[in-house]
């Protein structure tokens, strides 16, 4: 069973629809939970939204151990909360960090983002149709990656990766995979069946 994906909103987003139109248009909480619904294929969506610091990093908490992905539209908290940034640090999945508004043509202290040191990718100025990028980016993002472990499990197993122990092939390929390079398809097979990681120290 695919573990869901969470999708996390800030504070004031419950107000979505009638807060500030022109900068958050017109679709409501609800809507754009739908929107992520549709563009999530078969994963599941946990959406939640608080306007509480505490309730979102226990989310996050939470994540670490259902999810598979994270969507984040942390909204004020993006610009002063580092204790959502070290939640964040905890989590091994791909992370979205989401604003419907372009942050960066907006006033100074919309510019300086925490959670951005930490996110896969930042989707910013796409309005309410960005909860649809980003789910049907990090679906993807979770199928790549789905498929590469796959294919370095296909690999470790048939013993062609002949440069990996046993014990440290199962280690190294999870460590490569989730903490090194982070990419979708973090490996390349070479000629001699030898699997050359990114640039994963413990594969030397
Ligand atoms: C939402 C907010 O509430 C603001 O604090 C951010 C973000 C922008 C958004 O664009 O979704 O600055």
């Amino acid at each position: 069973m695919k573990k869901p994906i969470y999708v996390i909103n800030g504070p004031n987003l419950n107000r979505l629809g009638k807060r500030e139109p022109a900068i958050y248009g017109k679709a409501t909480l609800a809507d754009v939970e739908q929107y992520c619904r549709d563009e999530a294929g078969d994963f599941a969506i946990e959406f939640r939204q608080s306007n509480s610091e505490a309730e979102i990093i226990g989310w996050i908490h939470e994540a670490i151990d259902e999810g598979s992905g994270i969507i984040i539209n942390p909204a004020a908290f993006t610009f002063t909360s580092i204790a959502i940034l070290d939640a964040l640090k905890m989590f091994e999945g791909p992370i979205i960090e989401l604003h419907i508004s372009n942050i960066h043509k907006r006033e100074a202290y919309y510019h300086h983002s925490y959670v951005s040191k930490v996110a896969t990718a930042v989707i910013a100025g796409l309005g309410p149709e960005g909860y649809r990028t980003a789910t049907a980016s990090i679906s993807k993002l979770l199928q790549q990656r789905a498929s590469a472990r796959a294919e370095l499990t296909a690999q470790a197993q048939s013993g062609r990766c002949r440069t990996w122990q046993p014990a440290i092939r199962t280690r190294d390929v999870q460590q490569c995979f989730y903490v090194v390079c982070g990419g979708a398809v973090p490996f390349v097979m070479s000629a001699n069946g030898m699997v050359r990681p990114c640039s994963c120290p413990a594969s030397n």
